[in-house]
């Protein structure tokens, strides 16, 4: 018996499904969606088709609410999924750091959060909640945009309805500016958008250009950089206990691998005095905003109340652990 079942090879004695579910917001338009079919390329391949992945994006798999992603992860719905920190926060509260507005004032910062001490313990939170972590991507600086006006004082915020992320902290944010913030999944942002049911939102410039948001009437941006949305590859616990030693390694190696290609896909044109995306959304007729350091300050001014309220809520030893690293973070 212990003969016969050694000629088995190892994969064959657990039971591997004929397809993984991999779930994303967006799809292969954008940096996000690329990054979930290289992880699935990379694995497929180096498992010699073992662990076929299959990418589910516009979260279709919890019929498109993203703030649900997380717990369909947890149930099985989903095996895999690479998710932005601020739709799950609903669930792992700690997520909602990313949030806070302007505690990350450029891209060094935002690594010095993933890479460093605070990555490692949000890392641990997640396994706490029961997924498997693996790796980190990126969504971006979520610029705020709209169809009515320049944006440059917090007080032109005022009466402007905004669709905002799942997170209660965006309510709160845009409340505190003076604007009507409501709350709605990607896939109702852009018929709302459309009809003119809300007047602007708030989105990384990938995701701008990637759905032509200036078809939908978004002719201003405004470049604060208020908050960016890392995001994270994760795989369901007794997904990943079904597998070998190896396919995990597999696994976790292809993730680490598209999670770079997903950081660099990200950033790409927004760097630089005169950035190649700015240019591109220039030319699709859109004006575009950029804030002095004076100009920024005073929405920093105006959403400290905001900043405040949800460090308590996140944990005020988290929150002091990631603005000492943000102090301390090597300027690329
Ligand atoms: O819904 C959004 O704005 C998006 C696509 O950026 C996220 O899923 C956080």
């Amino acid at each position: 018996m212990a003969l016969a079942l050694a000629a088995v090879p190892a994969f064959a004695q657990s039971k591997y499904q004929a397809e993984y579910r991999l779930s994303t917001v967006v799809g292969t338009a954008f940096p996000w969606g690329k990054a979930g079919e290289r992880w699935g390329e990379i694995v497929r391949q180096r498992s010699n088709g073992r662990i076929n992945i299959k990418m589910y994006p516009g979260a279709s798999l919890v019929a498109g609410d993203q703030t649900r992603e997380f717990t369909a992860i947890r149930q099985g719905v989903i095996d895999l999924a690479i998710g932005s920190t601020i739709n799950w926060s609903p669930q792992i509260k700690e997520l909602n750091l990313f949030s806070l507005p302007f505690l990350m004032p450029d891209y060094a910062a935002i690594d010095a959060l993933t890479r460093g001490e605070v990555g490692k313990d949000l890392f641990r939170r997640l396994e706490r909640a029961g997924v498997v972590p693996l790796a980190w991507g990126e969504n971006g600086f979520r610029e705020v945009t709209n169809s009515k006006r320049e944006l440059r004082r917090p007080q032109d915020f005022k009466g402007l309805k905004f669709r905002v992320v799942g997170s209660p902290l965006f309510l709160d944010t845009f409340t505190a500016l003076g604007a009507n913030p409501t709350q709605m999944s990607w896939a109702d942002a852009q018929p709302a958008l459309a009809s003119g049911a809300v007047d602007g939102q708030e989105n990384p410039l990938t995701i701008f250009t990637a759905a032509k948001l200036h078809m939908v009437g978004q002719k201003n941006v405004t470049l604060w950089g208020y908050v960016a949305d890392p995001l994270i590859f994760v795989v369901n616990k007794e997904v990943w206990e079904s597998w070998t030693q190896e396919d995990r390694k597999i696994v976790r190696e292809a993730a680490l691998a598209a999670g770079k290609y997903c950081i660099d896909l990200a950033r790409e044109g927004m760097t630089g005095a005169s950035p190649a995306m700015l240019k591109t959304i220039e030319g699709l007729g859109v004006k575009v905003v950029k804030l002095s350091d004076q100009e920024r300050n005073a929405f920093r001014k105006a959403t400290k109340p905001v900043y405040d309220k949800w460090a308590r809520q996140i944990g005020p030893e988290l929150v002091k652990k990631a603005e000492a690293s943000v102090a301390a973070r090597k300027k690329n």
